[in-house]
């Protein structure tokens, strides 16, 4: 099995915790999205050229974090179990990846990107957009975490694997400071070893990016 990823593209260090808790070792190959021959020659293996992605060892590809980790939960038992085995635990553990993956990071994403473009092809008001919907996730996650650990339930999930790279991010682009319990939990996620792992990882990489 080989594992497509970049060590700071928060969708790669949502997969790469997810295969620390689960203990399953597998070949990786970092894409370097500064260059645009190994970009292209990656579009020949996956069109859309994004990152992460799992290629077994018949050649299957296993686009999407979401469903990698899915695939993994399948198809091996060992570590943490990510997916419970309960429909409707499952379904709630799907649903706060959803909202990490959708509301969170895509909010992360646009206000990122657009401070990098040149001032006459920026989107004040879809950063504007993204950061009232951010406004509206921290104050629902802040009261959700109250009076819990992980974010969907006892144990650690899937969905904490989708929370700690949007928060780690979130926190240099929009900072919740403000929000003690959303603070909490990305405290608790950076020292979730799996993440810390993971992140370890890309902090090099984004010293060298400034
Ligand atoms: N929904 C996808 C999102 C993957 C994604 O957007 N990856 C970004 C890096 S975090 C990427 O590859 N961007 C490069 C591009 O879009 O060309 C997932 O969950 O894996």
């Amino acid at each position: 099995m080989k594992l497509y990823y970049s060590p700071i593209s928060p969708f790669s260090l949502k997969a790469l915790t997810a295969l620390h808790e689960k203990g399953v070792a597998c070949e990786r190959h970092i894409i370097d999205f500064g260059d645009a021959e190994a970009r292209a020659a990656y579009k020949k293996k996956y069109p859309l050229g994004k990152v992460p992605l799992l290629e077994l060892d018949d050649g299957y590809l296993i686009p999407e974090s979401t469903i990698i980790i899915e695939y993994l939960e399948t198809h091996f038992d060992s570590g943490t179990r990510l997916i419970p085995a309960d429909p409707d635990d499952a379904r709630r553990v799907r649903f706060y990846d959803r909202q990490f993956d959708l509301y969170f990071l895509n909010g992360f994403g646009k206000i990122f990107f657009d401070a990098r473009r040149p001032e006459g092809e920026r989107d004040p008001r879809g950063v504007k957009a993204a950061k009232s919907t951010l406004d509206v996730m921290y104050a629902y996650l802040d009261e959700h975490m109250q009076k819990r650990t992980w974010v969907a339930g006892a144990d650690f999930s899937m969905a904490d694997c989708a929370a700690a790279p949007a928060l780690a991010y979130l926190r240099m682009v929009y900072p919740y400071d403000a929000f003690k319990n959303v603070v909490a939990y990305a405290g608790r996620l950076a020292e979730r070893p799996s993440f810390a792992k993971a992140w370890a990882e890309a902090v090099p990489v984004l010293a060298k990016l400034g």
